[in-house]
């Protein structure tokens, strides 16, 4: 007995080690492609994508107009983010993807304001299986470089075998400056 408790002993040395090896959860793969924005057209400052413009990668433009910023301010994640007003235009994103029908799903981002924006509160609507959400942020004294990116997140519960998530702005009053948007994820929620 002494000797197979000196075995458990080792055993429970030894496993932790083992067990510490990163092991990816299935159900925290992001389901989006490209949900940071990263892999898209060569950028300075910001670039103008109209409606209908699939230039960011697994992204499609929704309405009016976004800008894809570059250099313009410092990203959420990456270096590479939206502004979902364009110059001009009240813009929007979507993105498809695989679901099964009645599972749930968590749908993360984070947010920010363009500075110096006439709506000093910047609005979106994230969309998704017929339902919708508003999220706004509070962009009073932020700066190019101090975004002040806050993580948003959202529940919906998938109806197809394919889903499309949109996310667009809200606000009608600065069309030039409006809501920032940065890594998107889309993620199962175990049951
Ligand atoms: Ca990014």
């Amino acid at each position: 007995m002494r000797t197979l408790c000196g075995l458990l002993v080792l055993s429970a040395v030894f496993v932790p080690h083992v067990r510490s090896a990163p092991v990816p959860k299935a159900a925290e793969v992001n389901l989006l492609v490209n949900g940071g924005f990263e892999e898209g057209p060569d950028v300075d400052g910001f670039l103008a994508l109209d409606a209908g413009s699939e230039a960011v990668k697994g992204w499609a433009v929704t309405r009016g107009q976004i800008d894809y910023i570059g250099t313009h301010w410092v990203s959420g994640e990456g270096s590479r983010s939206l502004d979902l007003h364009g110059s001009p235009g009240f813009g929007g994103v979507k993105q498809s993807f695989q679901t099964t029908a009645g599972h749930k799903y968590r749908v993360s981002f984070l947010m920010a304001g363009s500075p110096g924006s006439k709506s000093s509160v910047n609005t979106v609507c994230v969309r998704a299986a017929g339902k919708k959400e508003a999220f706004s942020f509070d962009n009073e004294g932020k700066t190019h470089k101090e975004m002040g990116w806050a993580k948003k997140s959202w529940e919906f519960v998938a109806t197809e075998a394919e889903t499309t998530l949109e996310i667009h702005t809200l606000d009608d009053e600065d069309n030039l400056a409006g809501p920032a948007l940065d890594d998107v994820r889309v993620v199962a929620v175990k049951k």
